[in-house]
């Protein structure tokens, strides 16, 4: 029974986060039954907020909490409800103080979710639509990806006033990378860091893709449990998915205590139904933001989402385009050359320069040219004997070449362990080399360095130390891909240099007859 099993890390993914039968105790929470209003669950800190017992609540309807104008109003709100929240303002008028609390309403799993949340100030900006505007103008136009997150963090920090906004992108893998960041000026970046997949499980990932937004205001609240605990009509927990108060699981919180963070918001950044990244705020304080805040920053994360992919895209362009440009610079330059053998190691650009990899070499006539991060001469002599007997076709690629090359490969991880060869000629060792560093090589894992630290009760804490060393694991001797682009332009080079090479020995042997 996993409601009842302790949370451990071999079965996060399974832990069930959407009935976890408790809130964050910053406001209270009422279920009432879809056909009568009536409440049927109330959260046990009712009593501490506004003075009434949840037991006593039970069984009967706003009214013990609203005058009957408000109430008039509030039901006809509730009776048109569906997922999406509606906000209704409100005076306790029945509650001594006549405390003035936000409704937030909702319709899911066949119950009326009403949370009452007390009314907040933050030092925020208040809402400027001449900001807003300027924004979205900026966001609009700017020319990258990285761009466009650079500006969509600085706004969101400038709206809610996070310490820390990162914009957090997820590989095909599901690990993830901090790709752009505004923070107070005494933080330290995270800027580059990579997390692996299992900080976000699988289950809080097919969430986040429904409920746009998590907001965990103070994270070493104590949870409050509701009364009763399971719902007396189905006899289980009701499902939380849509519940802004919605308990938070003890591991993610322990989680943010090691990060050093004591309140977050969470906004969902979703490209055609898959969840392409996500933009987390931070506090180092207990930081509430009210309602109209978070739909502000819900209607930034949803529009941030419309736009990605043209980004993206753009992006793809402008690297395409970049690739063409210097493959049509060096064929050209090639071409005219007395040597053109000696003309691919020439800059302006080298074959190296072409498309993004760590080095290159040029095979031929038993000399053996390096350009940038290379295996040394020696080895790469070795690796041309083995392509000559092993690599398959004119042009031989891999992400992982110690799967490939068991007896050399795996020395050779550090500079290629991607490998594009293309044979140039029927003479043997005649070859164009391109190589790609193994990943573990090029990606700064959070807390790679970081001591392995022990909970009390002396289990180990899966800390992103002992998670880089899970997924060094899976990612050892491998580089990242090679793109059809990169492909199509080295098949392309050598295309080229083999018309070049037909043509010289025409040439040779019309000379000679
Ligand atoms: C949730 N984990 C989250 C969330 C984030 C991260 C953003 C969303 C909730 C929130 O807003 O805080 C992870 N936060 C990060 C990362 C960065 C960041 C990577 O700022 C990078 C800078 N977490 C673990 C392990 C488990 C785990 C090992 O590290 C499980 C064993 C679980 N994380 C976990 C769970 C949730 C979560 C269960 C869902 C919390 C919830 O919504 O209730």
């Amino acid at each position: 029974d996993l409601i009842t099993t302790p949370v451990t890390l071999t079965n996060c993914d399974r832990e069930p986060i959407h009935i976890p039968g408790a809130i964050q105790p910053y406001g209270f929470l009422l279920c009432l039954d879809p056909a009568t209003q009536l409440i049927v669950q109330a959260s046990a800190n009712t009593e501490a907020l506004v003075g009434l017992a949840a037991e006593d609540l039970l069984g009967g309807g706003l009214g013990q909490l609203l005058g009957p104008a408000r109430l008039a109003e509030v039901a006809g709100c509730l009776a048109t409800l569906t997922e999406t929240a509606q906000l209704l303002g409100a005076r306790l008028e029945t509650v001594a103080g006549q405390p003035y609390y936000k409704l937030i309403m909702h319709r899911y799993d066949e119950l009326l979710w009403v949370e009452f949340e007390p009314v907040v100030e933050t030092d925020a900006a208040p809402l400027d639509l001449a900001f807003l505007n300027a924004a979205l103008g900026q966001m609009l136009a700017a020319p990258t990806v990285l761009d466009f997150c650079q500006h969509a963090a600085e706004q969101v920090r400038a709206i809610t006033g996070f310490d820390r906004v990162a914009i957090y992108r997820f590989a095909p893998d599901e690990s993830g990378e901090i790709i752009a960041e505004a923070t107070a000026p005494d933080l330290p970046p995270w800027l580059g860091l990579h997390y692996p997949a299992s900080d976000i499980p699988q289950q809080a990932r097919a969430m986040y893709l429904k409920n746009w937004l998590r907001f965990i205001p103070d994270a070493a609240y104590q949870p409050v449990p509701l009364v009763p605990g399971l719902r007396p009509a189905t006899g289980r927990p009701p499902d939380m998915t849509y519940a802004v108060l919605r308990s938070v699981s003890p591991i993610h919180l322990e989680y943010l205590h090691h990060m050093g963070s004591a309140a977050t918001l969470t906004i969902s950044l979703i490209d055609e139904g898959q969840l392409w990244g996500m933009i987390t705020c931070h506090h180092r304080t207990p930081r509430l933001v009210g309602f109209e805040l978070r739909e502000l920053c819900q209607f930034i994360g949803k529009t941030f989402s419309a736009l990605i992919a043209g980004k993206v895209r753009a992006d793809q362009r402008a690297d395409q385009l970049h690739v063409r440009e210097r493959l049509a610079q060096l064929l050209e330059r090639v071409s005219r050359a007395d040597d053109f053998v000696e003309a691919l190691a020439q800059p302006g650009p080298t074959i190296q320069e072409v498309f993004g990899c760590g080095g290159a070499a040029v095979c031929f006539g038993g000399e053996v040219q390096l350009l940038g991060d290379t295996p040394t001469e020696a080895q790469v002599r070795k690796l041309l004997a083995w392509l000559s007997e092993n690599a398959p076709g004119p042009l031989f690629h891999t992400d992982s070449l110690a799967a490939h090359y068991p007896t050399g490969g795996p020395a050779l991880r550090a500079t290629a362990s991607g490998l594009i060869a293309a044979a140039l000629a029927d003479a043997p060792g005649h070859y164009l080399l391109w190589f790609r560093p193994e990943v573990v090589q090029t990606v700064t894992w959070a807390g790679q360095n970081d001591k392995p630290q022990l909970l009390a009760d002396g289990q180990i804490f899966l800390s992103p130390r002992q998670s880089f060393e899970a997924w060094k694991q899976l990612v050892e001797y491998t580089a990242a891909p090679w793109q059809p682009l990169e492909l199509a332009a080295a098949h392309e080079i050598r295309q080229h240099v083999t018309d070049l090479q037909l043509k010289a020995f025409n040439e040779l042997q019309a000379r000679t007859l």
